[in-house]
């Protein structure tokens, strides 16, 4: 498996030495919990990246794109429940409130990964640049996990015995 800088550059600014009005200011309140994409099946095209967001600061932001390289196109999607039928959806953003934060996970808001060039690879790493309305810019690393990887029952498997 390669190494790769899987850290989170953060940018540890002396905010007092910031210039007044900085647009793309990291914002010291976002962290990222385990950001994941789904290896590729054979002959996938598309992919999906989960993370969890916590927002610790006092503002709402928002998550309004995502770009990586080596992909056609990134959205933004969430999934709908139509007569029954789960249906993905692009939505414009997604919204970080203070104290809280989002959840991106299957079933739920995700980032669409839209015309891979190429598979992705379970233990590799997929760099995001996730660029909110008031943090600015920030780039995640997603691992990518092996097909069979299921976060929600991660931690069940020891519970078992009786
Ligand atoms: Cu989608």
């Amino acid at each position: 498996m390669k190494k790769f800088f899987s850290s989170v550059a953060v940018v540890i600014g002396v905010l007092l030495a910031s210039p007044a009005g900085a647009q793309n200011a990291s914002n010291p309140g976002l962290a990222f919990d385990a950001p994941w994409v789904r290896a590729s099946a054979p002959g996938q095209k598309n992919g999906a990246g989960y993370v969890q967001i916590q927002n610790k600061g006092s503002q709402t932001d928002r998550l309004i794109s995502a770009t990586t390289a080596n992909v056609g196109r990134v959205e933004l999607h969430t999934i709908i429940n139509e007569n029954g039928v789960a249906k993905m959806r692009q939505v414009q953003g997604i919204e970080v409130p203070a104290g809280a934060g989002a959840t991106l996970a299957p079933g739920g808001f995700h980032i669409m990964f839209m015309g891979l060039n190429a598979p992705f690879k379970a233990g590799e790493i997929v760099p995001v640049m996730l660029r909110f309305e008031k943090a600015g810019e920030v780039k995640v690393d997603f691992e990518i996990k092996p097909p069979t990887y299921n976060p929600a029952a991660a931690g069940q498997s020891a519970a078992h015995k009786h």
